[in-house]
Parts: structure tokens; C-alpha cells; sequence
């Protein structure tokens, strides 16, 4: 087990659809610590930023004008293996086929306004937060539930 940080995003879907507030309940629910959150208006440089490995593929002109479309919602949630649960939580990356019970699978039905994203490696969750957040927007605190909430052999 690893604490772990991710970068998570609810992306203009999710704010147009008025559902951030669930998403980021299911986030506290599972226990995680928000240590970071603000709403932005992600410019064409910062998708391009963000989705470096998608920049040449054909898709992306499409997913550039979604992801600028509306503001998103930034968080940087910590907890023990966040980057893997988080991407399970989420569900596939097209809502038709992601499971119910997550977050894709219970909201979207669309491959490309899938709701949310979620850093995939902690190599991709170290840019992704670097790239989103100064160092001083993030929020180190504790959680005075953490010990009911991980045994301390974990
Ligand atoms: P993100 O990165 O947004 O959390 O999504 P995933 O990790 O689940 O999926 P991804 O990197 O493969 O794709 C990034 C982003 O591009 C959209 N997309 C993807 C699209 O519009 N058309 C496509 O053909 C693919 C493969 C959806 C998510």
C-alpha cells in the first residue's frame, strides 16, 4: 500500500451537468483527503499540456474543444492507493462500457464527455498536479478520522 496523490478532474460535462457535487461526494465517502481544489478555464495550451501522448491523434482537435468548452473542476486527492482506486471509481473510459456502480457507468454514456479524469501512474498524477496547482495551493492538513480508517500494519 502507498499514499498516493492523483490529479482529478470533473470536467465540463460534469459542471454543466451540475454533478460535481456527487462526484466529490463519492470521493469523501471513500475516505480520501481533498488537499487541493479550485475551478478553472482550461486554455487551449493547458489541454495541450494535459494531453501530450493524445496531441497527434486524430481525435484530439475534438477533445481540445470539450475539454475548453466550460470550466472544470481541479482537485488533488490523496490517499492509500488513490492513482489505481480512484481509475476503478471512475470506471472505463467510455461510459457505455464502464461498469455500473462507477462513476461513467451511473452519469455518461459518451466516450469523450466522460465526466471525470483521473491521473493514471504516479509519474503521470507528479506532472498532472505540477502542471494544475502551485505548490501553495495545496492544503496539507490531517484527517483526525485517519486512524478508523487504515490499520496501521497496512
Ligand atoms: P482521461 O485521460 O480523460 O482520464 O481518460 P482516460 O485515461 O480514461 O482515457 P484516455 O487517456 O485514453 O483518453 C483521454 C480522453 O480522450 C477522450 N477520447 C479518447 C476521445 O475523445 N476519443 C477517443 O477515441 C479516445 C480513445 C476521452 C478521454
Amino acid at each position: 500500500m502507498a499514499t498516493q496523490r492523483s490529479l482529478i478532474l470533473c470536467k465540463p460535462d460534469a459542471v454543466q451537468r451540475r454533478i460535481v457535487g456527487r462526484i466529490i461526494t463519492r470521493i469523501e465517502e471513500k475516505g480520501y483527503k481533498i488537499i487541493g481544489l479550485k475551478m478553472l478555464q482550461v486554455t487551449p495550451e493547458l489541454a495541450i499540456q494535459h494531453y501530450e501522448e493524445h496531441v497527434e491523434k486524430p481525435f484530439y482537435p475534438h477533445l481540445e474543444s470539450f475539454i475548453t468548452a466550460s470550466p472544470v473542476i481541479a482537485l488533488v486527492v490523496e490517499g492509500p492507493d488513490v492513482i489505481s482506486v480512484m481509475r476503478g471509481m471512475m470506471g472505463s473510459t467510455n461510459g457505455r462500457d464502464a461498469a455500473p456502480g462507477t462513476i461513467r457507468g451511473d452519469f455518461g454514456s459518451s466516450r469523450q464527455m466522460n465526466l471525470i479524469h483521473g491521473s493514471d501512474s504516479p509519474e503521470a498524477a507528479a506532472r498532472e498536479i505540477e502542471i494544475y496547482f502551485k505548490p501553495e495551493e495545496i492544503c496539507e492538513y490531517s484527517l483526525d478520522l485517519a486512524s478508523w480508517m487504515l490499520a496501521a500494519d497496512e
